[in-house]
């Protein structure tokens, strides 16, 4: 496996981590699966304003968002229905990139159409801090920011481009971070322009004294 750069304390990117070939393959189920678990419009707490990127979830858990607040369930908010599983390929990159940690539970489809973007954010939903959340990238190239742990903190830009890998563990967990834009013609991986983002997490503890 390629060597990762770590860009921020905990912040491990591997460039390149799938290749061509495995990024066709996973459009190819995320499709499938998006057809079973559609995109829908994620709407801000209290406001109701809605995202620019688009969301579906594979796995046990999903996050959704709406009026009433920002949370994970069982069920796609709109069908009702269970979330579809993880495809493999998803469950052994947590196992190779986020060794150690407890299974993934959800995964998080997030989709950037042209314009689309994600202010600066933390990630706290989740009821497990220990655990990395890891991302891989598809599609156009996103200019990807990440600071500290304070709003306030510098900030570092990089390109997350199609088959790119990311890792936050440690101090980068809680880290603040966004998308500022995707950058429109940056890869022909998909039938046109945007950009898919997948995030692997686990939200519940494990209890260590009930493992082998
Ligand atoms: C740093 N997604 O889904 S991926 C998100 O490109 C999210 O769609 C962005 O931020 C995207 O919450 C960024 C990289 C990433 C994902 C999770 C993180 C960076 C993170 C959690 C903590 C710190
Ligand atoms: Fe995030």
């Amino acid at each position: 496996m390629a060597a990762a750069i770590e860009i921020a304390p905990g912040c491990l990117w591997w460039s390149g981590w799938l290749d061509r070939l495995g990024q066709e393959a996973l459009v190819a189920e995320l499709r499938a699966l998006l057809a079973e678990a559609p995109l829908f419009t994620p709407r801000m707490p209290k406001t109701g304003k809605a995202f620019s990127v688009r969301m579906s979830n594979c796995g046990p858990l999903g996050w959704v968002s709406d009026e009433t607040g920002y949370r994970y369930q069982e069920t796609h908010p709109e069908t009702g229905q269970p979330w579809p599983p993880m495809p493999p390929v998803l469950r052994e990159a947590w196992r190779m990139l986020a060794a150690d940690a407890p299974e993934a539970e959800a995964c998080l489809i997030n989709w950037y159409g042209e314009g689309a973007r994600m202010g600066l954010h933390q990630d706290r939903d989740e009821l497990e801090f220990a655990a990395p959340v890891l991302s891989l990238s598809l599609g156009d190239t996103a200019v990807f920011r990440i600071g500290g742990t304070s709003r306030r903190d510098p900030t570092r830009s990089i390109r997350l481009e199609s088959g790119d890998a990311l890792l936050l563990s440690g101090l980068s967990r809680l880290a603040f971070h966004g998308v500022d834009r995707i950058v429109p013609g940056s890869s022909t991986l998909l039938n046109g322009p945007g950009r898919i983002n997948l995030t692997l997490r686990r939200v519940h503890p494990i209890d260590r004294a009930l493992e082998n």
